[in-house]
């Protein structure tokens, strides 16, 4: 080949080695600063590149179309709520039917009230002639038993009675009569030797005392009995004679 010949094929190995340097420029450019460039057809494409970090979580989307799931079953119950504020009044209701009569009601009450009095002063009367001694508004009862003082005075108070004591000569026949042996008397002269009083602490104005009573036998005699004959004898409380109990009627 003759160098004439050659020449183009010269230039171009020339022209596309002072263009080797600048790989990064594109064609474009290379065209204005060569006078003579062959572009080569795109490289195809790398491999994608590793996948990049999750994004910020994004808005809650719109509820989807499809069907939805079986209901589940119901949760837990909560808490008492507090009670609501109390609703309006109620319309006002029709008229009711007459009731009873007021007078027929109070007159039935103290009929039936007249009764039951009657019935009870019947029973009352009933103990009274079979166990009792009516006295004025006063009743004498025994239970035949003998103990000392002190438990006769419980004895009367746990039925709501006192120990029985004659405020009268007629009181005192009826406590005689009642009794079939020596029985406590509610007098003492506990407090002051020689001043007999009653169990609320009052002097006694009716005595009956025996001859020669009440002498304060030695160690000392600070309760009263009732004798067989009515009279009286003061004698030792813890002694046990019969327990007698008055209650008002
Ligand atoms: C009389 C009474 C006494 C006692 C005695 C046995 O002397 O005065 O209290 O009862 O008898
Ligand atoms: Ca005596």
């Amino acid at each position: 080949m003759s160098l004439f010949t050659s020449l183009p094929f010269l230039l171009l190995i020339v022209v596309t080695a002072s263009c080797a340097d600048t790989e990064t420029e594109n064609c474009e450019n290379i065209q204005k600063t060569c006078p003579v460039i062959a572009c080569g057809p795109p490289g195809i494409n790398g491999f994608p590149g590793k996948d990049g970090r999750d994004g910020a979580k994004g808005e809650k989307g719109e509820p989807g179309q499809g069907l939805r799931g079986l209901q589940g079953p119901p949760g837990k119950m909560g808490p008492q709520g507090t009670p609501g504020i109390p609703g309006m009044p109620g319309p006002i209701g029709q008229k009711g039917d007459p009731g009873e009569n007021m007078d027929d009601y109070i007159s039935l009450a103290t009929s039936e009230r007249a009764t039951l009095r009657s019935e009870l002063n019947q029973i009352k009367n009933w103990l009274i002639f079979s166990l009792g001694k009516r006295v004025g508004k006063k009743v004498f009862f025994t239970n035949g038993k003998k103990m000392p003082f002190n438990e006769v005075k419980t004895l009367c108070a746990q039925f709501q009675g006192r120990v029985a004591t004659p405020m009268n000569a007629e009181e005192n026949r009826a406590l005689k009569n009642l009794v079939t042996a020596e029985a406590f008397l509610g007098i003492t002269d506990q407090e002051t030797e020689g001043q007999f009083v009653d169990l609320t602490g009052r002097r006694v104005t009716y005595q009956n005392w025996n001859d020669s009573e009440p002498n304060n036998v030695s160690p000392g005699e600070h309760c009263v009995t009732l004798l067989s004959d009515g009279t009286w004898n003061d004698i030792s409380c813890s002694a046990s004679f019969l327990a007698v109990c008055e209650f008002s009627i």
